[in-house]
């Protein structure tokens, strides 16, 4: 049975369009939409004519403001349900009962970008969760990255424009490579953490399925006995966390700007449907000055290794919306949105995003009535003494007022219901100030701990990161603070930099902090517990003579699996195999590229088509596959076209058809179960990072 946000959505569905002919919007039936009513066959059109006027009227409407941060997104519902009874800590209703499913919409962002952005650009990515639970809508509003580029929320203009394209020339889009943020960020160490996690990996995700989420913020967890907790929020995707490379990630912006749009999408339709745990690190309020950093300065983690993250239940998505712009597009997070047992704490950031989410919604979505909209409503039961406003769809009858008589006294306040919101009782006292708690100062060990946290090649990709920001900065003095910054959090990592980007490298420094490493934080330790193929895309390359017996025996094999394979060739239709028989392909080479594919595999005689052009590029999207530390799968002739193609060192001896066995390679005579295991087991490991470069 549907749950109950999906019955709700039932009764807001627009007719079925089968139902009728087609009508303007007060039901008058059209019979010709084709043309304009005129005078005459060729004369003008007449004002009289209040289909097409309403039609374009209705067409010069469409339109309404993006919003001003994350609005490039893509969206799903779903449901979450409770490993246990969360009571000891929290009173709210969705975390008590795991046989009560919640009904779940979550919709992931770009932040920079405007909605017309490509999906795989260098940014933090939104990661936005409506609860649509009984006891009203709580929203998680979080971010793929645990902390924020900024302490207080007054500072959040700053930030966005300084982030935001440029104002003369509104250039770059969807990038944070340009002048402007780099002096901010130079000038605001406060940014620094953050920055780090915007040039690893993390800020370029393989799929929204594979990225962990964050509440950022430490909330508040109460109890029914009205006792706090401090609470910060956690998503772990089932899948692991996976992400591009940037080489890879800026091609994937032109071959397939929706790349990450489209694998959710995809992967639902298909019936895969995503998963996150959700788990909660808990900070008893007795201990909240028992860190040395602030619980309430976003610019900093909890340490996993200090409080472990408690696991506390599941969210899967498994259906795609019917309309992006009424659902995705119109929905309305807001992190003020919370229900019983779930409350703020004095965090500045938290502090000002509650003010501002209700706030651009009023513009966003043209005036205070957006909870009416179907994607906005609650499941629970709204009785309000709101009323009017732009876009009122309700027809109220009856008193408007409280305390009333003439309405029954209705609807009645619940004095005294334990049902009821309560704000934590948190004692407040303090002398009125526009000052920062020197609690907030420290800015340069956290960046630390998530450099010194790192794989060698994550911080590879990092410095590599910088490099290619900084290089874009045309201020050189810009270039030159930053490295200042950045040899106050590691020499490291500040020279190799500097040397990137005709900076002169800074003096080694004896104050640089060097705090434990906090291995929760590397990509190579949030890896799924039982890795697989499962929704990889894996390309494999034909052409006439290919031995199509080998490559469709390893399809099925991958498929059942659950990987999604495709035969690409030259050309679209059907090509010859070396059998005689015909194999369906399923893309034509020039419509795809290797960035849209998690690995490769090359049958028997799959780069040998005899057209050079296609040989050519068939050759280049394997040499691109092997760059991005893609899995390669080669048999029988491939093979030796492949040991062509890739650098010496990946062979045990130069030229030898032996791939050194852990380099992602695999390679084989014929599609016997053992190559199909080890081609297998190198696409579940998503990346090799130890290759060497190509030369060739
Ligand atoms: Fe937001 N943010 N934000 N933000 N934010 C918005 O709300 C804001 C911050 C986040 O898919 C806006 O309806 C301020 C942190 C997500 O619809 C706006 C500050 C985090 C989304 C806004 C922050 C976020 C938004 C724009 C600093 C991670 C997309 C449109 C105090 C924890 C939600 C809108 C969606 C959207 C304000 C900082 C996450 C303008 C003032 C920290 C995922 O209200």
């Amino acid at each position: 049975m549907a749950d109950p946000k999906q019955q709700q959505r039932d009764a807001f569905r627009a007719a079925d369009p089968a139902g009728g002919p087609l009508t303007t919007d007060q039901g008058v039936v059209v019979d010709h939409t084709d043309d304009s009513l005129r005078a005459g066959d060729r004369g003008p059109t007449l004002m009289e004519d209040f289909h097409f006027r309403e039609k374009i009227t209705r067409f010069d409407h469409e339109r309404i403001p993006e919003r001003v941060v994350h609005a490039r997104g893509a969206g799903a519902y779903g449901y979450f349900e409770p490993y246990a009874s969360c009571a000891e800590f929290t009173k709210a209703a969705f975390l008590q009962d795991p046989s009560v499913r919640t009904p779940v919409f979550v919709r992931f962002s770009t932040v920079q970008g405007p909605r017309g952005s490509a999906d795989t650009v260098r940014d933090v990515r939104g990661f936005a969760t409506k609860f649509y639970t009984s006891e009203g809508n709580y929203d998680l509003v979080g971010n793929n990255f645990p902390v924020f580029f900024i302490q207080d929320g007054i500072k959040f203009p700053d930030f966005v424009h300084a982030v935001k394209p440029e104002p003369h020339n509104e250039i770059p889009t969807g990038a944070s490579a340009h002048d402007t943020l780099w002096d901010f960020v130079s000038l605001q160490p406060e940014t620094l953490h953050t920055i780090m996690w915007l040039m690893s990996d993390r800020a370029i995700p393989r799929s929204y399925r594979m990225m962990q989420g964050f509440g950022v913020h430490t909330f508040r967890f109460v109890n029914a006995e009205g006792r706090g907790t401090f609470v910060k929020f956690h998503w772990k995707p089932k899948l692991g966390v996976h992400s591009l490379v940037w080489d890879e990630a800026q091609e994937t912006q032109g071959r397939d700007p929706d790349f990450n749009r489209r694998d959710l999408w995809d992967t639902i339709e298909a019936g895969d449907f995503p998963e996150w745990e959700l788990g909660v690190q808990l900070v008893p309020e007795e201990d909240e000055h028992s860190f040395d950093f602030d619980l309430l300065d976003a610019t900093k983690i909890i340490p996993e290794e200090l409080v472990p993250v408690r696991p506390i239940g599941r969210m899967v998505l498994d259906r795609n919306p019917d309309n992006f712009f009424a659902e995705t597009e119109q929905v309305a997070f807001h992190t003020a949105n919370v229900v019983p047992g779930i409350d703020f704490t004095n965090d500045p950031l938290l502090q000002a995003r509650n003010f501002s989410y209700l706030d651009t919604q009023l513009i966003r979505l043209g005036g205070p009535n957006f909870a009416q909209i179907p994607i906005n409503r609650p499941v629970a039961p709204v009785r309000t003494n709101q009323r009017d406003g732009y876009h009122q769809g309700k027809i109220h009858r009856g008193t408007n007022y409280s305390p009333n008589s003439l309405g029954g006294g209705c609807p009645a306040v619940a004095t005294g219901d334990p049902a009821a919101y309560r704000h934590l009782m948190e004692r407040v006292d303090g002398a009125k100030v526009r000052r920062r708690s020197p609690s907030f100062d420290d800015h340069y060990t956290q960046p630390a701990l998530f450099w010194h946290s790192m794989a060698d090649w994550e911080k590879r990709h990092i410095v590599d990161a910088f490099r290619f920001e900084l290089g874009k900065v045309a201020a050189k003095e810009v270039r030159a603070r930053t490295v200042e910054q950045l040899a106050l959090v590691d020499h490291e990592l500040a020279t190799a930099v500097a040397e990137g980007i005709g900076v002169t490298p800074p003096q080694q420094r004896a104050d640089t902090p060097r705090p434990t490493p906090s291995p929760a934080l590397s990509i190579a330790n949030n890896q799924a517990d039982t890795p697989s193929v499962s929704t990889r895309q894996i390309a494999v390359l034909v052409c006439d003579g290919v031995d199509a017996g080998q490559a469709s025996a390893v399809r099925t094999a991958l498929a059942d699996q659950g990987a999604v394979v495709e035969f690409i060739a030259p050309q679209d239709g059907t090509v010859t195999a070396a059998d005689g028989t015909d194999t369906e392909v399923d893309r034509a080479l020039p419509t795809v590229a290797s960035v849209l594919y998690d690995a490769v595999l090359l049958p028997p005689g799959a780069l040998d088509s005899g057209d050079p052009a296609s040989d050519g590029a068939a050759r280049r999207f394997v040499q691109d596959a092997y760059r991005h530390g893609k899995a390669i799968g080669a048999l029988g002739s491939a093979v030796e076209v492949l040991a062509e193609l890739l650098p010496a060192e990946v062979w045990e001896t130069s030229g030898d058809s032996r791939p050194v066995t852990d380099r992602s390679i695999v390679t084989c005579g014929t599609a016997n179960a053992d190559f199909t295991a080890a081609f297998t087991e190198a696409v579940a490991a998503h990346r090799d990072w130890s290759r060497p470069p190509l030369t060739r």
